[in-house]
């Protein structure tokens, strides 16, 4: 094989490579969107290399005190968030930060007050399960500062409908490493190379299957989801939509909405007693699921509404999250939904 060629065959393509091919789309970006999205990548090699040695080195278990959703944190969850935090705080262009972890937003130093972007994200989704080695992740969401949004009032920063999301992903620490992000023109997965270092171009222009076969919901409140949630499961589970459907349910958002971006099928988060507005957070779970899902031409409601047209009123809001393949999401819209049933 000549030079070329066997130089051709190992030129993979790095995540930075493509964010710079990506950072075209943005003029007068000027290079700090590219600065700001290595900044994420940096912070997650720095975390899933904490989870993958978990088990070593004593980081299990909870730190001992509680983050605002009133829920232990895990040692693991605090490092996650300081990673996020230090790799982005100081990008000079990102003028504030939300996270699952601190009840405010943070302004970050900025003394040119030229900062022009937000940053929100759930360090560390699904760490319940951090202690029994299941998959974990991170998720992000960016947006530009509002036109008339100043650092002395953060919240209007980061309380934008999905829809104003310039960017959005999630890395998930599963069997690999991947991390899957949009920047509106389509979606993209890159597979962490621990022996390099480097995200690598794995999965490019990911597209939902218009339907999977696999439907994935928290069975055990069947009895507290209204009722059109459950009459559509047994809908689906008579099949109806035309195959047999299968079950699958981690109890880790970003790992079984992987599995529904690669497989296809639909993720349920119906309101319950326990949480009659949703479970999930709207700000830095729902929207940069939402995000990714319809860049692959799937769907995403809280179950009557599009997710990405919900206004944000507070940073740690909750929605219920129904989110999947276009047949099993328009079936649930047209059949099952009160909003539009009738
Ligand atoms: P349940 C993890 O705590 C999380 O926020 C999501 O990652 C996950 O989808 C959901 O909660 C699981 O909730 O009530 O089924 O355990």
């Amino acid at each position: 094989m000549n030079h070329f060629l066997r130089t051709a065959s190992m030129s993979a393509i790095t995540i930075q490579q493509h964010i710079l091919s990506e950072q075209q789309r943005f003029p007068g970006a000027s290079g700090e969107f590219s600065f700001l999205l290595s900044g994420i990548t940096l912070a997650t090699k720095k975390i899933q290399a904490q989870v993958r040695r978990a088990g070593l080195t004593q980081i299990l278990g909870s730190a001992g005190n509680e983050n605002v959703q009133g829920e232990t944190q895990q040692k693991l969850d605090v490092y996650a968030n300081e990673a996020m935090i230090d790799s982005l705080a100081m990008r000079g262009s990102v003028g504030v930060l939300a996270s699952e972890e601190d009840e405010h937003a943070i302004v970050c130093p900025n003394e040119e007050g030229d900062a022009k972007y937000a940053v929100v994200f759930d360090p560390l989704d699904g760490s319940s399960n951090i202690d029994v080695n299941v998959s974990v992740g991170t998720t992000f969401s960016i947006f530009r500062r509002p036109d008339d949004a100043c650092l002395s009032d953060p919240d209007r920063w980061v309380l934008q409908p999905g829809n104003r999301q310039i960017a959005a992903g999630y890395v998930v620490y599963g069997s690999s490493t991947v991390m899957v992000y949009t920047c509106g023109n389509g979606v993209h997965g890159f597979t962490l190379d621990p022996n390099v270092g480097a995200f690598i171009l794995s999965h490019e222009h990911m597209t939902m299957p218009r339907q999977g076969s696999y439907y994935s919901v928290n069975e055990a409140y069947s009895n507290d989801f209204p009722s059109h949630f459950g009459d559509y499961i047994q809908h689906v589970r008579n099949g109806k939509l035309g195959r047999s459907y299968s079950s699958r349910y981690i109890g880790s958002l970003v790992a079984d909405f992987h599995r529904t971006l690669l497989r296809g099928g639909i993720f349920m988060y119906p309101p319950t007693q326990t949480h009659p507005e949703g479970k999930l957070r709207l700000l830095y779970e729902a929207n940069p699921i939402a995000m990714i899902a319809e860049q692959a031409g799937g769907i995403a409601t809280d179950g009557s509404r599009r997710i990405l047209d919900l206004q944000p009123n507070a940073i740690h809001q909750r929605t219920p999250l129904v989110v999947g393949s276009e047949v099993e999401m328009r079936e649930f819209e047209s059949n099952f939904c009160p909003a539009n049933s009738g």
